[in-house]
């Protein structure tokens, strides 16, 4: 599917702010795949449709995690994280990209997971650092995402817990098996520790 095609489409599910948010996306995540030689055209659609269905009705997104066997425990977690596993799921239906690279960076943008792909990083971090992000501590992704991937994840991972922490607020346990996965191959690799 061609560029122009793709974000016709998205435009349509999304609001205009929510669709800036997505070009900025698309274009940090295909920077992101040339630095570190992802496929460039995948990592453009799977940014394109990431949020796709950011504005579906919580109800119906429910019906789907429900119907579709999704993990159950995602409706006892924060209703946020439903758009990206019902994204991947809506993308394949509504839009037809049968790409499972894609639909897994798609599936996992929110949450993360352990042992994440190349692609699945790329839209984690692109979705984190993208120019209409302000929030603390952007700044430090921003720079690591030119030198290491998965310190640009981890400090992105450990930003975002450390928000859900002062918030009150429950950590789904994906998240924390992609802190875990994330540091544990940082002490694996360190000669110190
Ligand atoms: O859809 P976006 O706003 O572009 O970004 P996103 O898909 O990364 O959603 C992030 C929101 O999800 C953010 O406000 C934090 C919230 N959230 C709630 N519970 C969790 C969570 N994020 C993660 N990673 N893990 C959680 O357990
Ligand atoms: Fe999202
Ligand atoms: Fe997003």
């Amino acid at each position: 599917m061609e560029r122009h095609e793709a974000l016709e489409i998205v435009k349509k599910q999304l609001t205009e702010h929510r669709y800036q948010h997505t070009i900025g996306v698309m274009e940090t995540a295909v920077e992101l795949a040339k630095r570190y030689g992802a496929d460039e055209k995948k990592a453009e659609l799977a940014a394109i449709f990431h949020d796709y269905a950011k504005f579906r009705p919580k109800e119906e997104m429910k019906q789907i995690i429900l119907e579709q066997n999704m993990p159950n425990d995602l409706l006892s977690y924060n209703t946020e994280l439903w758009h990206a596993p019902v994204g991947a799921y809506l993308v394949q239906t509504e839009v037809g990209i049968q790409d499972e690279d894609i639909l897994k960076a798609i599936r996992y943008h929110t949450s993360g997971r352990a042992d994440m792909t190349l692609l699945e990083k790329i839209v984690y971090v692109a979705d984190y650092i993208e120019p209409g992000r302000i929030f603390q501590g952007v700044e430090e992704v921003r720079a690591l995402a030119q030198q290491d991937l998965d310190q640009a994840l981890l400090q992105a991972l450990k930003n975002t817990v450390q928000f859900l922490l002062k918030k009150n607020q429950p950590i789904y346990p994906d998240t924390i098996h992609t802190y875990n996965a994330l540091i544990m191959k940082k002490k694996g690799e360190s000669v110190h520790d």
